[in-house]
């Protein structure tokens, strides 16, 4: 088997919020490219990739431009087409490359997983085949507290048994601005419900310390706290993590492997989050989930559910996936939630087809 040919797609998707219908702009369009990796016994692979944001254009260039330097190469040997691509002058190692290489990579085990007739999942591992699911997206920071309460109530309605919201509120909110919203969230939901708070790292260490401080003692009750500082302050958020009683999440933010083995060393995080764009690809998230198992961390992903539920239910120390549902409306189907789990699919690789009258809908 051979990659026969590429098709390289920009599209603009709508940035509304399907899970709660609280969207704060819905003609807002986020740039999204798509990647379908043909090979030459009529197999396709898909992969996509996002955060080009204003070189969206050179992203979709640096895809079509690595898909290039792969045809004619077996699709099975992913690291192998992986080196290939990073030797020479080619941009990397982080940036546009990276996310051009995370939806290649994620193409050729979707390639793998239809060519062995085997889901995803269980060419990674294959832990399990369902996995925990939050809600995510929909109680934004930029929400009134109206907003966020119905909000947190619809998806309590919808079936959701855990969700994230965030912290750092627009404007110059003091830390009771922040305690009151989070009382009105968990006022929403009730005692019971697991709940993540994102900071996108716009805290201070030690702001953090102090807010996160006073959210325990307030009883709030967090799962996690999330990126409270800047995502390569090692030793500021080790500095949180030791102060906090609450788990402190983070890594979506770093480029490539590397920065996992420094943030873990450091025990800077409780949890680590990686995100599939800019770790790589799937090839990538897996060596980090196994570096975090010989730590005894927890691993979750960051965005793109009908993809990454497959590599957390891979891996043993999978703990939970982000339904961050922005990407869904591309595909004809999606995994479906039960009992506030995801169940993973049985078809081959992804299992995911595009839903072309969508794609032709969103094309840029
Ligand atoms: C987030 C950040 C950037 C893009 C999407 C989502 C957020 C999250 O940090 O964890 O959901
Ligand atoms: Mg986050």
């Amino acid at each position: 088997m051979k990659i026969a040919s590429y098709q390289v797609v920009t599209l603009a998707v709508p940035e509304d919020d399907p899970l709660a219908n609280m969207p704060e702009d819905a003609n807002r369009k986020r740039p999204t490219v798509i990647l379908r990796l043909r090979t030459d016994n009529g197999i396709e692979g898909i992969g996509v990739t996002l955060y080009g944001g204003r070189v969206t254009r050179s992203l979709h260039a640096m895809m079509e431009d690595l898909c290039a330097g792969i045809v004619g190469e077996d699709p099975m040997c992913n690291e192998a087409l992986l080196a290939k691509l990073r030797a020479g002058d080619t941009g990397g190692p982080g940036g546009i490359f990276t996310l051009a290489l995370s939806a290649i990579d994620t193409a050729l085990w979707d390639i793998r997983g239809k060519a062995l007739d085997q889901p995803l999942w269980k060419l990674l591992g294959g832990h399990r085949d369902r996995v925990p699911t939050y809600a995510s997206g929909s109680l934004r920071r930029g929400l009134t507290d109206k907003q966020t309460e119905q909000a947190a109530r619809i998806l309590v309605q919808k079936g959701f048994r855990s969700m994230k919201t965030q912290m750092a509120l627009p404007g110059d909110p003091t830390p009771a601005d922040e305690l009151r919203r989070m009382r009105v969230v968990r006022d929403a939901i009730g005692p019971d419900i697991p709940l993540m708070c994102d900071i996108n790292q716009r805290w201070r260490p030690e702001h953090a310390i102090d807010i996160g401080s006073r959210v325990e003692q307030a009883g709030i009750g967090l799962f996690w706290l999330e990126d409270v500082t800047t995502a390569d302050d090692y030793a500021g958020l080790a500095r949180v993590t030791a102060a906090l009683k609450t788990p402190v999440a983070g890594g979506e933010y770093v480029w490539g492997i590397v920065p996992f083995r420094h943030m873990i060393e450091a025990r800077s995080v409780d949890i680590v989050m990686v995100d599939i764009a800019r770790v790589g690809g799937p090839t990538q998230w897996m060596k980090v989930a196994a570096m975090a198992e010989a730590f005894n961390l927890p691993i979750v992903s960051h965005v793109m559910p009908e993809v990454l539920c497959h590599m957390v239910a891979a891996c043993p120390n999978g703990l939970t996936v982000e339904y961050m549902p922005w990407m869904l409306a591309l595909y004809e189907e999606t995994p479906a939630i039960e009992k506030g789990e995801l169940v993973l699919p049985t078809k081959p690789g992804l299992g995911l087809k595009f839903d072309e009258k969508a794609i032709a809908r969103f094309k840029a």
